[in-house]
C-alpha cells in the first residue's frame, strides 16, 4: 500500500513524512525544489501485533507495511502548464493507492507561502483543483485520440464498441471535472471502473488532507469535495520530533503537549479506513504476521492474500477473534471454550480474526 504526500511548497510535506516514517530526510530552504522524491516503508503501528509477539514468543514478527512517498511541494497552476516538473510530480503520485495532501495552517513569516497568504480552506480547493485539472488533461488527450480511432470505421466491432463505451464512460468525468466536481464523485459502473483504471486519475484516490498546525492552534473549517476524503490535525513539527524519541519519552512528550497519540497512529487509522481495508493475523512459533485485505474478504480471498496455494487449496480455516483468544488466555482455552472455530471458504473475514488455513495442494 502505497501513500503519496503532496501539497504546497513549504507547507511541511517532508516534516510530515518525517514524522510518519521516523525518518531523517533533508527540510527547509535546503530541500526547497528538490526533484528527488523521499519512498520509506514503514511497519503499521499495531498494539495487537505486539501482544500476540508476547503471547507467541516467534522467531520473527512481521507488520503490515505501509510506503510514504513524499514529492516536491507542487507550484500552484502547474499542473495546467504541464511544466516538465510538475509533470514528473504527478506522474509519481499515480502510482499511490491514497493522497495525503498536506495543508498548512502554521504561522512563521520565515516560511514563505506561495499564495502569500495563510488560508487552510483555500489551500485544499487549489490542491484539489490541481489534481482535476490533471485528470482533465488526461481525459482530453484520450478523447482526442479515440475520435479518430472512432472514425476508422474498418475496425472490428468488438473494438469499436469497447471504444465507444470508453468515451461514454470519460465524456461522464469531463463534465464532472469541468464542474469542479472530483472523479470521486462520478457513479461509475464496476465495469467501466475496470476498464478506466489504467489512467490512475488522481482526483479519483482516496484522499487524506492533513492540517500541519502550530502549537496551541486548533483545526480550521475545510470543505473537502466529495466522497473518500476525510480531514485531519497534526502538529507538524512537534510529532517530527516525537517520531525520533524512544520508548517511555514518547508518552512523556505527547502527555506534555495533550496529544492523545502518535500521529502516524491517526494517520494510518484513517488511511485504511479510506482505502476500505483491515488487518487479520496469522500466529505461530516461527512468526507473528499482520497482514491487510479489502474490508468485504473471505476467507479463501485471505488465505490468497498469504499464498496462492492456499487459496487454491484451501479446505477450512481455523479462525478465532484477537479479543477472543486473549479473553481466553490462549489457543487451547479459546478451542474449548468454542471461540476458536472452522469456517469455510464464504465467511467473512473481520478485522482483528487471527487466521490459520488449512489446505492441501
Ligand atoms: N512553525 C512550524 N514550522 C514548520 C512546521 N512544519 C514545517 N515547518 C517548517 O517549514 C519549513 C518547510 O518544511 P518542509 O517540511 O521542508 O516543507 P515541504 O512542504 O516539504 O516543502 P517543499 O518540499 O520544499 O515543497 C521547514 O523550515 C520546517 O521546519 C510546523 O508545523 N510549524
Ligand atoms: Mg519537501
Amino acid at each position: 500500500m502505497q501513500i503519496g504526500i503532496f501539497g504546497l511548497p513549504g507547507s511541511g510535506q517532508t516534516t510530515i513524512f518525517n514524522a510518519l516514517t521516523r525518518g531523517h530526510a533533508q527540510t527547509g530552504a535546503a530541500s526547497a525544489g528538490q526533484k528527488e522524491a523521499n519512498l520509506a516503508t514503514v511497519g503499521v503501528p499495531d498494539k495487537r501485533v505486539e501482544v500476540l509477539t508476547a503471547m507467541f514468543k516467534p522467531r520473527k514478527t512481521v507488520h503490515a507495511q505501509v510506503q510514504y512517498l513524499d514529492v516536491a511541494g507542487s507550484v500552484p497552476g502547474a499542473a495546467v502548464e504541464g511544466t516538465t516538473f510538475n509533470r514528473q510530480v504527478f506522474s509519481k503520485l499515480s502510482q499511490a493507492d491514497a493522497l495525503l495532501a498536506i495543508v498548512r495552517a502554521f504561522e512563521n513569516d520565515d516560511i514563505y507561502h506561495p499564495l502569500d497568504s495563510l488560508d487552510p480552506a483555500r489551500d485544499l480547493r487549489v490542491l484539489e483543483d490541481e489534481l482535476l485539472l490533471w485528470d482533465l488533461g488526461m481525459v482530453e488527450k484520450r478523447r482526442e485520440r479515440l475520435k479518430g480511432e472512432l472514425a476508422k470505421t474498418s475496425a472490428p466491432r468488438a473494438e469499436r464498441e469497447a471504444r465507444q463505451a470508453e468515451d461514454v464512460a470519460l465524456a461522464r468525468i469531463q463534465v464532472a471535472l469541468e464542474n469542479d466536481q472530483l472523479v470521486r464523485s462520478v457513479d461509475l459502473t464496476p465495469e467501466e471502473e475496470k476498464g478506466l483504471r489504467s489512467f490512475q486519475f488522481l482526483s479519483a484516490k482516496p484522499l487524506l488532507v492533513v492540517v500541519n498546525l502550530g502549537e496551541g492552534q486548533s483545526m480550521p473549517a475545510l470543505q473537502p469535495r466529495g466522497p473518500r476524503v476525510k480531514a485531519l490535525g497534526l502538529y507538524g513539527e512537534l510529532e517530527a520530533e516525537i517520531a525520533q524519541l524512544e520508548g517511555d519519552d514518547v508518552a512523556v512528550f505527547l502527555q506534555e503537549y495533550g496529544i492523545d497519540e502518535p500521529g502516524l497512529n491517526k494517520v494510518i487509522r484513517a488511511s485504511y479506513d479510506l482505502l476500505g481495508v483491515q488487518s487479520f493475523f496469522t500466529v505461530g512459533e516461527d512468526e507473528v504476521r499482520a497482514w491487510t485485505i479489502p474490508v468485504g474478504s473471505t476467507a479463501v480471498e485471505a488465505a490468497g492474500a498469504i499464498h496462492s496455494d492456499l487459496a487454491r487449496g484451501f479446505i477450512r480455516a481455523e479462525v478465532v477473534h484477537y479479543h477472543d483468544l486473549i479473553a481466553a488466555g490462549s489457543m487451547a482455552a479459546a478451542r474449548t471454550k468454542g471461540t476458536l472455530r472452522l469456517e469455510g471458504k464464504e465467511y467473512l473475514v473481520k478485522d482483528g480474526d487471527i487466521v490459520h488455513i488449512r489446505f492441501n495442494v
